[in-house]
């Protein structure tokens, strides 16, 4: 088993720096609709399922790197004390970037990263897949490494797990993979396209939440009976999925992911201590989703480990859409 270090120096040694004076990149958030729930190795954030995503189009992360003369993390205009836990994961990642190309013998300028997150606070997406894509982009090219899609996602994957996904834009699948040094744990973009898929996001609450999926995860994966059959149950949806997207079979896209999603959180339920993410105003979503539904409008959702909830549509149905859930928030893709 690798160490974090060990994980970045294996995919950037023999790769030589070119410094430029300034990088910036943009990665995109993503959703899940086969989700990611519980890591096969906690260390190397490696996931016991594969998962897949689609991209939130321009709601996503802008991340600049460039040398200064002490590390600095500016985010959202604010610079960061050194001690702040957001700057610290920051460093740490960039850390193990130069201590990795340090190794095949170049300076080791300090650096300042500036990341600006254009998701609204509020929009109930988390920023950490985006912002994790974003920095290993920026980097990537401030060191002029050149490195592969399957590269940068492997590496964005030790920021976060979904942070392996934004690397790229439409549909992405995520390999779990078996390997216990996770170099076939990597991210590709998958060859469809499904411009009348609408996504909108509904933010019930804008809080932070008050257990981090790493530790959701933990829990669920350690305590919940219904955990042992998460695996069968993504490997179903997986391909149910699959077939959807290749034959643009909303129906089956839409309950797929809703289904999905909703046994992940049954999943975390029968936790011990019980984990819901849920707030009262989520559950009577769902109950309306599924009423209109009854109703005959072609609509269905997905949630993530919070109360938000993202609603999937076609475009034909927007209007409706629109007037059933004023409060949502449509992503541009
Ligand atoms: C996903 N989530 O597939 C799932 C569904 C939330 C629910 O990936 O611990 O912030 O950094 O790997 O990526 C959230 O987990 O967790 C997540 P870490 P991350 O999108």
């Amino acid at each position: 088993m690798l160490t974090k270090s060990e994980f970045a120096e294996r995919i950037l040694n023999g790769h030589t720096p070119s410094i430029k004076e300034k990088a910036t990149a943009f990665a995109p958030a993503n959703i899940a609709l086969i989700k990611y729930w519980g890591k096969r190795d906690s260390q190397l954030n490696l996931p016991v399922t594969d998962s897949l995503s689609i991209d939130l189009g321009n709601l996503g992360t802008e991340t600049t790197v460039e040398p200064s003369g002490s590390d600095i993390v500016i985010l959202n205009g604010n610079k960061l004390a050194p001690e702040d836990a957001f700057a610290v994961k920051v460093i740490n990642f960039v850390d193990l970037f130069r201590n990795a190309l340090n190794q095949a013998a170049t300076n080791r300028p300090a650096l300042t990263i500036t990341t600006n997150n254009n998701i609204p606070t509020g929009a109930g997406v988390a920023s950490s897949a985006s912002g994790f894509a974003a920095m290993t982009m920026a980097l990537d090219q401030f060191y002029g490494l050149g490195l592969a899609g399957r590269e940068l996602s492997l590496l964005a994957n030790l920021g976060s797990g979904s942070a392996s996904r934004s690397i790229f834009t439409g549909f992405v699948y995520r390999h779990a993979g078996t390997d216990p040094d996770g170099m076939d744990s990597y991210s590709e973009p998958l060859p469809y396209t499904w411009p009348e898929l609408k996504i909108g996001l509904i933010t019930v609450s804008a809080k932070a939440k008050q257990v981090s999926s790493r530790d959701g995860m933990e829990r669920t994966v350690a305590t919940s009976p219904l955990y042992k059959k998460w695996p069968d149950q993504v490997k179903s949806d997986m391909a149910k999925m699959l077939d959807a997207i290749k034959a643009k079979d909303f129906e089956l896209l839409g309950a797929t992911a809703e289904n999905n999603a909703l046994a992940m959180h049954e999943c975390m339920r029968a936790a011990t201590p019980p984990l819901n993410y849920f707030e009262p105003e989520t559950e009577a979503i769902i109950c309306k989703v599924q009423e209109l539904r009854k109703e005959g409008l072609p609509i269905y959702l997905t949630i993530d480990a919070g109360p938000n909830v993202k609603l999937l549509y076609l475009n034909k149905d927007e209007e409706k859409v629109k007037t059933e859930f004023p409060d949502m928030r449509v992503v541009n893709r």
